[in-house]
Order: structure tokens, then sequence, then C-alpha cells
């Protein structure tokens, strides 16, 4: 059976955790605290980079959530998470690549300013808040031709990558208003099986702070 290192709270884990669950695949979860665990000797010998998620099926281990995510859509195609048709496939490639590149960087230093953690100027934050405003612009022209879904009626792994990072943008006291179209295909998303299952509650989260300033301040 799949092995699955990760966090509940991860959100590089989430997107990993969903697509199993889209897919209904068994797994074994094996869970990881980041509270230093992440260092301990048995860890790095699966991830020298001591970071979740990792997939280990039998004798491969694949590092990398969008590596996971490609492995796991080649092994079990059914239902496909990455479109065939060029267009369908660039937009979907590019959502998870600026949702990796752009959004989340930008998403750490203000969430180290909503936990307390100091190290970034007052430019930093606002580039930060800016460069979030232009992720939800871009993809919000995306989804301007009221599209379903990134690419089109297809559920795929824009939505998995984009859709498990973009409501938590919102805890910035960002408004969707200006986002229709990526208020609906939020909400839309919020609503399946998958999305539920991997959602952690806010008081399990509240136990985890001093973890999560820990590996944010670890990013400066
Ligand atoms: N690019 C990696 C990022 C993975 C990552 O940063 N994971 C975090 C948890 S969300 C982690 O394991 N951090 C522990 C550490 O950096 O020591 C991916 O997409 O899988």
């Amino acid at each position: 059976m799949l092995k699955l290192y990760y966090t509940p709270i991860s959100v590089n884990s989430r997107r990993v955790w969903v697509a199993l669950l889209e897919k209904q695949i068994a797994f074994e979860p094996i869970a990881l605290n980041l509270d230093g665990d992440q260092f301990e000797p048995d860890f790095l010998g699966i991830n020298p980079f001591h970071r979740i998620p990792v997939l280990v099926d039998g004798d491969l281990t694949v590092v990398e959530s969008l590596a996971i995510l490609d492995y796991i859509d080649a092994k079990y195609p059914a239902p496909p998470l990455l479109p065939t048709e060029a267009k369908a496939l660039g937009i979907v490639r590019m959502v998870e690549m600026v949702t990796l590149n752009e959004l989340l960087p930008a998403m750490f230093p203000l969430t180290r300013q909503l936990l307390g953690v100091p190290g970034d100027t007052e430019e930093k934050l606002a580039q930060s808040k800016q460069q979030i405003l232009t992720v939800l612009r871009f993809f919000e022209g995306l989804l301007a031709d009221e599209r379903t879904f990134f690419a089109g009626e297809q559920f795929s792994l824009a939505e998995v990558v984009a859709g498990t990072a973009v409501p938590s943008v919102e805890m910035f006291e960002i408004s969707f208003d200006e986002y229709p179209q990526l208020q609906q295909w939020g909400a839309r998303l919020a609503g399946r099986s998958s999305w539920q299952q991997t959602e952690i509650p806010d008081a399990e989260i509240a136990t985890k702070i001093p973890i999560i300033r820990n590996l944010l301040a670890a990013r400066l």
C-alpha cells in the first residue's frame, strides 16, 4: 500500500491528500509533527530535504508535491486529473506553478505577521499583499468565461493545488467580493467531500501555532 508522510495542517501535504481521496486510493498515512522530527536520521533517509509530503510506493520514494501528484495521476488514471488537450494542460500547469511560485511565497510574510514572528519589513508586507492580489486577479481572469474549473468542465490538478491555497488568503482580510468567479469556484470546491475530509478544525490548528511559527521563522 502507498505510504504518505504528511502533516494534516500542511498545505503542501493537503494537495496530495485531496488527490488520493478524489481518486479513492487507499494509503497509509504517516504523520510527522515537524517539531524537529523531520530532522531525525530515519526521515532524512527518506527525504534529505526534511520536508513533507513524501509518497512511498514499494521501492520508489517521491518527494515534491507536484511530482507526487503527477505520479499518482499516471499510475491511477481514473478519474484523470491532468487534461491532455494542449490549452487545458497549459492552463493547469500554469495555475499549479503560479500557486507554488507566486502565491504561497507571498503568504509567508503575512502569516508571520499574523503570528507575531518578527523579521519582515513594512515594504515586504505591502509587496506580499500586492502579489496576492495580482494572483487573485490573474486567476479571476482565467475563470472569466464562467467556466466551472480552470480546465473547463474537468476538475483537475489546478483545483487540487490552487484550491487548497487560495481560500486561505481570507485570513489576511482579503475579500473575494472583487473576484466573483473565484468565489464561486472556491464554494464549489468547499462542497467536495475531499475538501471536507481534509479540513482541519481551527482548534486543532491553534495547538500547532508554536510549530508553525518556528517553520515560518526558518524561512526568513
Ligand atoms: N516544494 C515542496 C515544499 C514542501 C514543504 O515545504 N513542506 C513543509 C510543510 S508545508 C515542510 O515539510 N517543512 C519542514 C521543514 O522545512 O523542515 C513540495 O511542494 O512538496
